[in-house]
């Protein structure tokens, strides 16, 4: 195997023997072929779109494909090998469809096109030469392969909008081009640039889609004290970012006796009217995904992922036979919770049933953090923000939204935050938000000095709120503005958030904890002359440099 799709590939280079994430060699193996498959795929539905076609079905398979290969979103071996199966189906059907329609010539026809088998063992054969390496040239490879984790990324955030039937042809249409330049030799460097960045458009796009899906289905998120403490009732910990998935089963265990709690990325959800009436949805349980070990043997009750980030967990742990998974997570052994058809709830009473069986949470800490900074709440206090800012009582805002992760250099967030003057505010969204979310950094004229905005896609919100204080202080460039954007990232979510942001026109971000392993130097110098886009140092040095 070898992946460096996330922050923690081994030694900054990449993950050799078994990933860092707990992802084995023969998984790994199998989520690049699958890729490599669905490059095929998409060559055949990219000519079918050409005849004005598409079919719903290609689309489904590509966005949960990819979502899949996301990390710490799926270790399930024999749901890889069910969906390779399927490319394979799809082929056929589109080369059934488009000889039908009189195609017969595919540009960049893949060697993938010609090849099938039946047996697993030649899938594992297959997949080890079909790699990341299958590329020579260091720099294209490079090029590729952001774009290819963009991709990742903005098909989990149009899964997520699809699941609440917003969907948007022009994105998966993208995915799907992107993913044949992949396979195009013909393509230079500079081209290859051009749809990353046309990546993080889209990444623009889908990121507004899926807040519209949201607010639109349940309502614009409001200012929400969440509580961190524990009741007395069996529950359910909800985890991940899927917020249909949280409807249902809200609406399937109210009255049963079971408390509903989120983790790490779902807390936000706390936070959108439709979900604050359910009173059994009791409140947040934990921080970031990286601590689910420690936290799920103290749960006592029964956990649901809904997508990343999933922990492999321990072989002493004692939670492992009370975690389900479902849509694109899955971990051999976890019961899977099936898609829902035509529209319809998914049937989560296997778990309400267990849940009722198990005890209740044990109490870890108490109180409560405060959410539902999204852009309708922030420019509704507006007014209230620019006479901070025109006072002089707000000097600079620092965006530090992203991901969280376990490496310890992460404790660089904790100080940054702990360490900014009084007369800053902190605009953050994604787990990256617990390394300061329960520190007591108090408020500014009553504007709390975290402003949490909600999961990783809610970044949308941060872009939404700088483009409107652009336009109150009368400016023509979003870089003028008194915001510094200290990152953090973690998987490829975060890659489309930084395109995105990078289409926007903003400049001189600042990511960490350590710059992508998958950038070549070539590729990096690229980011840093156009962008000014630059690592991390020390807390002090960049807090100067942050502050001039
Ligand atoms: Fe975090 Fe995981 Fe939301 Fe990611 S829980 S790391 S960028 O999946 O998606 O922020
Ligand atoms: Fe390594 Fe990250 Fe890939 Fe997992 S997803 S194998 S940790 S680079």
């Amino acid at each position: 195997m070898f992946c460096y799709q996330c922050q923690e590939a081994a030694a900054g280079k990449g993950c050799t023997v078994k990933g860092v994430c707990g992802k084995t060699d023969d998984v790994a193996n199998l989520q690049d072929l699958l890729i490599y498959l669905m490059k095929g795929v998409s060559a055949l539905s990219v000519r079918l779109h050409e005849t004005g076609e598409e079919m719903p079905e290609v689309n489904k398979f590509i966005t949960d494909g990819l979502f899949m290969t996301i990390t710490n979103a799926n270790f399930d071996k024999q749901r890889f090998v069910k969906k390779i199966e399927k490319a394979f189906r799809l082929c056929e059907k589109l080369r059934n469809r488009l000889a039908e329609l009189g195609v017969l010539y595919i540009p960049n026809h893949c060697k993938c096109l010609d090849w099938k088998t039946k047996t697993i063992e030649k899938m594992e054969e297959k997949a080890k030469l079909v790699g990341i390496f299958s590329t020579q040239n260091e720099d294209i490879r490079s090029l590729r392969e952001l774009l290819t984790y963009g991709i990742k990324g903005l098909a989990a955030y149009a899964e997520h909008a699809a699941n609440l039937g917003y969907e948007d042809t022009e994105l998966y249409a993208f995915m799907q081009e992107g993913l044949v330049a992949t396979l195009n030799d013909n393509l230079s460097g500079d081209e290859l640039t051009g749809l990353v960045l046309k990546c993080g458009s889209m990444g623009v796009k889908v990121m507004a889609l899926l807040d519209k899906a949201n607010t639109s289905t349940y309502g614009n998120p409001e200012i929400t004290k969440v509580n961190i403490g524990v009741q007395n009732n069996p529950a359910i910990l909800i985890s991940g970012h899927d917020l249909r998935d949280l409807h249902d089963l809200l609406e399937q265990t109210e009255g049963t006796g079971v408390d509903v709690y989120t983790h790490s990325e779902m807390l936000p959800a706390h936070c959108y009217p439709t979900f604050k009436k359910y009173s059994h949805f009791v409140g947040n349980y934990g921080n970031a995904w990286w601590k689910q070990t420690e936290e799920f043997e103290k749960f006592n009750g029964v956990i649901l992922f809904t997508t990343n980030c999933l922990v492999p967990p321990r072989s002493n742990a004692t939670y492992s036979d009370r975690v389900y998974t479902t849509g694109s997570a899955g971990f051999a052994g976890f019961p899977h919770i099936a898609d829902r058809i035509n529209g319809q709830p998914k049937n989560f009473s296997q778990l309400i049933e267990h849940a009722k069986k198990c005890n209740a949470p044990t109490e870890i800490e108490k109180g409560e953090i405060m959410g539902g900074f999204a852009h309708a709440q922030v420019l509704a206090l507006a007014d209230k923000v620019v006479d901070a800012v025109k006072s002089g009582a707000i000097r600079k805002f620092f965006v530090m939204a992203g991901c969280d992760g376990r490496m310890k250099s992460r404790d660089y967030y904790t100080q940054f935050a702990e360490k900014l003057p009084h007369d800053t505010v902190i605009l953050t969204a994604g787990c990256a938000k617990y390394r300061y979310n329960k520190l007591p950094l108090g408020d500014i004229g009553g504007i709390p000095r975290v402003l949490d905005a909600g999961q990783c896609n809610d970044s949308y919100s941060l872009v939404v709120i700088a483009l409107k204080l652009k336009e109150i202080f009368g400016l023509n460039d979003v870089n003028d503005l008194p915001i510094a954007y200290n990152i953090a990232w973690y998987e490829q979510k975060a890659v489309i958030v930084l395109l995105a942001l990078l289409s926007l026109g903003v400049k001189n971000i600042h990511l960490g904890s350590t710059l992508p392993a998958f950038l070549s130097p070539n590729v990096a110098k690229v980011l840093v002359e156009n962008f000014g886009i630059a690592g991390i140092t020390t807390v002090d040095e960049d807090l100067k440099l942050f502050l001039g």
